[in-house]
């Protein structure tokens, strides 16, 4: 593996805010890989940062997917592997990674065209799966995501160089105000916020409950809420919420007394495959951070 130049420097003494120097729709004229997006849909996508896809996926998909999460949630063996991340503050499971490979409901939703298509046409190119989860929000007791971009961390931990790598959220419950929706800043994947601190060893060992390095500073994060806002889009469950790497998002605790539970795939381009670190003692394990198997997705 080599170590390319440093285009996004972070984990620094010092805070800054930086311009983006990657496009975010990858070919702008859609002629390269054509899918399922219109045109305005990309157009909202280029311009916000996020766009939420509508009833992607049937009620009955849905169902099942939260039948395998039961299951996923409720194994023993399972709760034991490092896979499995559980919340801050008490024993409930707030993340399973590599679900694509634990599970087959899960490994169909990541190859699902209906997705995948639209990280192929965004990223103009065949895409790996870099990393995938599910996010339980557990009924009263799930914790925070503090504010953060995906890609601050897939930079400095994994090692990705360029911001060409799409995420997308399957809701698999409703997103409501009251459920710690996911919250995002409009047009802060235009920017790209330096992060204050070093990266300590095994970091995802911490990050993944509760992170507390490789987040912005107040006034960073003010400068991009005061020129963008924030949103919580109402999804339903079905809806698919696609948002780019280095799109500034969060949620918080829920205090309904119905879980918030989400399937999370990441979508890297084929010509983004990860290098070394660029800010970490060393890269993150596969489960985390697909490293070894880079392969296209369907
Ligand atoms: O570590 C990751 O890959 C993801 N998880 C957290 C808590 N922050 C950064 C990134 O979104
Ligand atoms: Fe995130």
């Amino acid at each position: 593996m080599t170590t390319l130049i440093d285009h996004y420097p972070s984990r620094q003494p010092r805070p800054d805010v930086l311009d983006r120097l990657d496009p975010v729709l990858h070919d702008p004229r859609g002629t390269a890989t054509p899918g399922p997006l219109g045109p305005e849909q990309l157009a909202a996508f280029e311009r916000d940062g996020f766009l939420v896809i509508e009833g992607a996926f049937s009620d009955g998909e849905m169902d099942a997917a939260m039948t395998e999460l039961g299951d996923l949630s409720h194994d023993a063996a399972l709760r034991a592997r490092p896979e499995t991340i559980i919340e801050p503050e008490n024993d409930e499971v707030r993340s399973v990674f590599a679900v694509h490979q634990l599970s087959e409901v899960f490994a169909d939703m990541a190859a699902d065209p209906r997705i995948a298509d639209v990280a192929r046409q965004i990223l103009a190119s065949e895409v790996y799966v870099h990393q995938s989860r599910v996010n339980l929000k557990p009924a009263m007791y799930g914790r925070e995501f503090f504010w953060h971009s995906d890609f601050e961390t897939w930079h400095t931990e994994d090692g990705m160089p360029a911001m060409r790598a799409v995420s997308v959220s399957v809701a698999m419950t409703d997103n409501t105000e009251f459920n710690g929706p996911l919250m995002l800043v409009p047009g802060s994947h235009r920017r790209y916020v330096v992060t204050v601190g070093e990266t300590p060893a095994d970091h995802h060992e911490t990050s993944l409950r509760r992170q507390e390095v490789g987040v912005p500073d107040l006034d960073s994060l003010r400068a991009l809420v005061d020129a963008g806002g924030i949103v919580a889009p109402k999804a339903q469950r079905g809806d698919a919420i696609v948002f780019g790497c280095n799109t500034m998002h969060a949620s918080g605790v829920i205090l309904s007394p119905h879980p918030r539970s989400n399937a999370f795939f990441v979508y890297n381009s084929m010509e983004n495959a990860v290098v070394e670190p660029f800010s970490a003692p060393a890269p993150r394990p596969e489960h985390v951070a697909t490293r070894t198997t880079i392969t296209p997705v369907g």
